[in-house]
């Protein structure tokens, strides 16, 4: 099958329909025709929506950061009528949050008790100081250190012997804090450690004001809303594209007077030509792929920012339970290990110690709408350890997880060592019905669903990073179309968006929107298209 109509206008293929790819055919103008094609059954990409218990889960992005009129998927929802009235309300759209929005929250410690407030939010409070200056070496040529992690972990040495105040139990336990808070930032990051994380970039990162919102009927109403706002036939699912090939001259049977300069074929065989291709597919995809998906291969400036900037993996582990253990208030259970330091190496046997990356869990709320469920967060090799599991074992291993930090469990395996139960603090408060008098061990989760990021074949993770060895410029690289040459006479051939490719808002769907509807703005001024200005 050849695809596409429009006779002598511009044929546009775009590849990948989640936000990057939806957001250039909301704006492109002008053209012949559009084909977008979707590996995947369902539009909307790392937004996906599930039902799970009595609501609704986000398997991929969870809030909008920073709801503010700044923000374009604000803005969209808004316009579309997705969001609740909290995120209506000017006053939360001025907060200034500097990244997420802090929730009421109970921490939990390893030997099975609730940990002292103040002592969390000391570790929290120089977490932030110390991760405030490390965006403050924004572009700086001689960074005190190559990444993050290794800065965070000199400062955090450095200040050792003023830690909890000088007292050996109090300064092991805001130590362990302070690697929880690591922890909690490699999920922010989407990267197995901080040390993998470039400083002098870190602060390009740009926060919008606004506090964080999610979409009462599922992100995936956005997409969806974007989709049905196409004309029909514009997107075509389960259409995975094996190869692009650019820079040639292909002809239609049929139609000899006129010649593509790219033919994109597909896995079951169906090709389309084009003028233009805006390729939206994920950085972790084009790590994996970029070799053979290209004909010929992209230029190496461009294969080499690809290689260099980071894509890592952050997945959630949802839990459904009979009855809540938290108070109804509590809408953050954090986790510490206690026996952890952010100054030592943390283990390698995935095996055995995977769930130590988990950095808590989220209360989905309001319960009347989800049931009593918890979105738990875990980065890294050890996320992508866990996608390896079956859902009895990661069910299994939350249960003695929950167990062992709610001074619950029987008897401790995970960690060690486990104070003897006599010695562990009781949780303070706890509903009487679900956790009762005698602290009997806590009923297992009713069921489990997670997500996968790093097995999706069209994904291979959850969202880029500026890594150690790399800097903004090769957001920049990867963000530039092809043939490179402005003069060559088949211009932009090959253009490129997804969240990867936005400088300063990447790994964010307000990223990826906005790098689409760049791109689209890019074939506009091509095709000096005529026509209203676009009002979101
Ligand atoms: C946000 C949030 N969020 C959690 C988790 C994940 C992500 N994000 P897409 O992948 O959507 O589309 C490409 C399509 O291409 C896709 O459909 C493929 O199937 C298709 N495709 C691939 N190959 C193909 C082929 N060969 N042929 C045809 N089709 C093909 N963002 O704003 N709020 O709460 C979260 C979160 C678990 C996985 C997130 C969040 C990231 C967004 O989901 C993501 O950026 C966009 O959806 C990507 O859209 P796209 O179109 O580019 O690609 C300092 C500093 C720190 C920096 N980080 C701070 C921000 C932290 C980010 N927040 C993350 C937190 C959560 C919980």
């Amino acid at each position: 099958m050849e695809g596409g109509g429009g006779g002598s206008g511009r044929r546009v293929v775009a590849v990948g329909a989640g936000l990057a790819g939806l957001g250039a055919a909301q704006r492109l103008r002008g053209h012949g025709s559009l084909r977008l094609l979707e590996a995947a059954a369902r539009a909307g990409g790392r937004v996906c929506t599930r039902p799970f218990a009595s609501g609704l889960v986000e398997m991929g992005a969870h809030w909008i950061h920073g709801p503010s009129p700044g923000n374009p998927v604000f803005r969209l929802a808004t316009h579309y009528g997705l969001l609740g009235p909290e995120a209506a309300r000017e006053e939360n759209q001025q907060v200034e949050v500097g990244g997420h929005s802090p929730l009421p929250c109970v921490t939990y410690g390893s030997s099975g008790r609730v940990l002292s407030p103040q002592v969390v939010s000391e570790a929290r409070d120089l977490f932030n100081t110390l991760l405030a200056s490390a965006r403050a070496f924004c572009g700086s040529e001689e960074p005190p250190a190559p990444s993050v992690g290794q800065y965070l972990r000199t400062e955090i040495a450095r200040r050792l012997p003023a830690l909890g105040r000088g007292e050996e139990d109090a300064q092991r336990l805001q130590l362990a804090a302070l690697a929880a808070c690591l922890k909690l930032e490699c999920c922010i990051s989407g990267t197995h450690s901080m040390d993998l994380v470039a400083l002098a970039p870190f602060g390009e990162y740009v926060s919008l004001p606004g506090l964080d919102c999610t979409f009462p009927g599922g992100y995936s109403g956005l997409p969806d809303r974007m989709l049905s706002a196409l004309p029909e036939g514009t997107v075509l699912l389960n259409k995975a594209v094996r190869t692009i090939r650019w820079q040639g001259s292909f002809r239609e049977e049929g139609d000899e007077a006129r010649d593509f300069p790219v033919q994109v074929e597909c896995e079951d065989g169906d090709t389309f030509l084009a003028d233009h291709v805006i390729v939206t597919v994920p950085l972790g995809f084009l790590k994996e792929r970029h070799q053979d998906f290209f004909q010929p291969p992209l230029p190496k400036r461009k294969a080499e920012a690809i290689r260099r900037l980071g894509f890592g993996t952050n997945n959630k582990i949802f839990l459904e339970f009979e009855k809540p253990f938290w108070e109804p208030q509590q809408q953050l259970l954090e986790v510490v290990w206690e026996d952890e330091s952010p100054l030592e190496e943390p283990s390698a046997n995935l095996e055995a110690n995977w769930f130590k990356k988990l950095v808590g869990f989220v209360v989905l709320q309001p319960p009347e709408q989800h049931g009593h469920v918890l979105c738990g967060f875990i980065a890294g090799k050890e996320s992508e350890y866990m996608e390896t599991l079956s859902d009895a074992e990661v069910l299994g291993t939350m249960t003695h997880v929950l167990r062992t930090l709610t001074g619950t469990a029987a008897f401790s395996t995970l960690v060690t060592p486990t104070p003897p139960r006599e010695t562990r603090t009781q949780i303070s408060g706890c509903h009487p019905e679900s956790v009762p008098a005698g602290n009997p061990r806590l009923p297992a989760p009713r069921s489990v669903l997670r997500s996968r990021w790093h097995s999706a074949s069209y994904t291979r993770g959850s969202y880029s990073y500026v890594a150690v060895g790399s800097s903004g410029d090769d957001i920049d690289v990867l963000a530039q179309p092809l043939p490179e040459d402005p003069k060559d006479s088949r211009p932009l051939q090959l253009l490129f968006a997804g969240e990867a490719t936005h400088r300063t808002f990447y790994s964010t769907t307000h990223g990826a929107l906005l790098s689409g509807w760049r791109e689209a703005e890019r074939l506009n001024q091509l095709f000096k298209a005529p026509g209203p200005a676009p009002q979101l």
